[in-house]
């Protein structure tokens, strides 16, 4: 389980706390970015967060400028799902200079964006449309597409506070015909839900809401 920290959302003044609870679930990564940063706070949010776990801290960015060496790698995001050029491969052509000497780890990731009843942050920023969850042959090849092209980790993503997380069908379907690790997040709240989603074949699942909302969530989610 990756535990999503948004550098916008945190309260720095609270996380040893926070991260005590962590440190005692199953969370194995830490995710670090959001679909905004406006006030620049990554590098200070990776720097704290470092302090207080040695689980392997992930960016993952919206944007260029979230970027930083002080995390243990990083999700080199491809919007699959959308027709912008610019998440396409306009922002990794900018990311690319900061990359080239980087120490951190670069993972080449597929990133599909589905329909989760909600306007997301994520659909606003990159303006593009998420697929319809009934798609199901698109979102297969979608992703196999990325796979072809590849990524090392295909990313489902319900967005952040979708209603509904994405469809262990659809999950399912795709573990069954990819070759390549999945990462399943967006509107996973419930200890069920996060169950549902390693059932159906989830190698990763993203929490990040819920936790923002609840700490207390960790307690359910005990190693
Ligand atoms: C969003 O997949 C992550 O990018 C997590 O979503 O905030 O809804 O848990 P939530």
């Amino acid at each position: 389980m990756a535990v999503l920290i948004d550098p916008e959302k945190i309260d720095l003044d609270n996380i040893v706390p926070f991260f005590d609870k962590v440190q005692l679930s199953i969370a194995t990564h830490i995710f670090v970015g959001g679909s905004t940063d406006i006030n620049s706070q990554t590098e200070n949010v990776v720097i704290a967060i470092k302090k207080v776990t040695k689980l392997p801290v992930i960016l993952f960015p919206g944007d260029v400028k979230q970027i930083t060496q002080k995390a243990d790698g990083i999700l080199f995001l491809s919007l699959l799902s959308g027709r912008n050029s610019e998440y396409l491969i306009e922002q990794q052509i900018k990311a690319a200079p900061f990359l080239k000497d980087a120490t951190l780890e670069i993972l080449p990731t597929g990133y599909i964006l589905i329909d989760g009843q909600t306007v997301t942050a994520t659909q606003k920023v990159s303006n593009t449309k998420p697929i319809a969850q009934k798609n199901t042959e698109l979102i297969l090849n979608t992703a196999l597409a990325g796979q072809f092209l590849g990524k090392k980790l295909i990313y489902l993503e319900a967005g952040s506070g979708a209603k509904i997380p994405v469809k262990t069908n659809i999950i399912t379907l795709l573990k069954d015909n990819l070759s390549i690790p999945l990462i399943v997040g967006g509107g996973i709240r419930t200890k069920k839900q996060l169950e549902n989603a390693f059932n159906a074949g989830a190698d990763l699942v993203v929490i990040g809401t819920a936790f923002e909302n609840d700490a207390t969530f960790f307690d359910d989610l005990k190693k």
